[in-house]
């Protein structure tokens, strides 16, 4: 198992589309540990790889109350299948827009099928925050942060935040 390091915006690889795995093999059976070691190590409810700089549509994620047991779940090629015509708000952040949140409306319930660990197809049925975080998930392989569903404006105030305090790191560990 390995730590791997969590690409924050803005970069363009957050912003590319991921493609299928096909079948889920040792190479990506590791990836997933992977993943799921450096989403609790952040500490996250959910890991895409093109976080991580890897452009295959696997997400990780585990919603599980702290105080339980853990409830880790690996999946590839996920694709919505179904959705709910009630929606449901909620705050989202994300590992790679650090410390900053608001609110986002998605589909209340959702359906989505995906290959697990085994590389069997299997169907998760979610609601509430397991649904808010899959669905953010499966739009980070399609090169979309839950700032794309916010407006323009907070989306550029985070982005020039964020973009600012990259150039301000990369100057700090450079000294001139
Ligand atoms: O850790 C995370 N918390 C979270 C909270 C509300 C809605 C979505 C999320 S996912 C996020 C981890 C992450 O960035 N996954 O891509
Ligand atoms: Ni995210």
């Amino acid at each position: 198992m390995a730590l791997l390091p969590i690409l924050t915006a803005p970069d363009p690889r957050l912003k590319k589309k991921s493609r299928p795995v096909g079948a889920v093999d040792d190479k990506v059976r590791r990836l997933m540990d992977d993943m799921l070691e450096t989403m609790y190590a952040a500490p996250g409810i959910g890991l895409a790889a093109p976080q991580v700089g890897v452009l295959k549509r696997v997400i990780v994620l585990d919603v599980s109350d702290k105080d339980g047991p853990p409830a880790p779940h690996a999946l590839a090629d996920p694709e919505v299948v179904w959705v709910s015509d009630h929606d449901n708000t909620h705050e989202e952040g994300c590992l790679s827009v650090p410390e900053h949140y608001a609110d986002v409306v998605r589909p209340a319930e959702v359906r989505v099928r995906y290959l697990d660990r085994e590389n069997e197809v299997h169907e998760l049925e979610a609601d509430g925050l397991l649904a808010t975080c899959v669905q953010h998930e499966i739009d980070h392989l399609d090169g979309i942060l839950f700032i794309d569903h916010i407006s323009a404006l907070k989306r550029n105030m985070i982005l020039r935040k964020l973009l600012k305090e990259k150039k301000l790191a990369a100057k700090e560990a450079v000294p001139a």
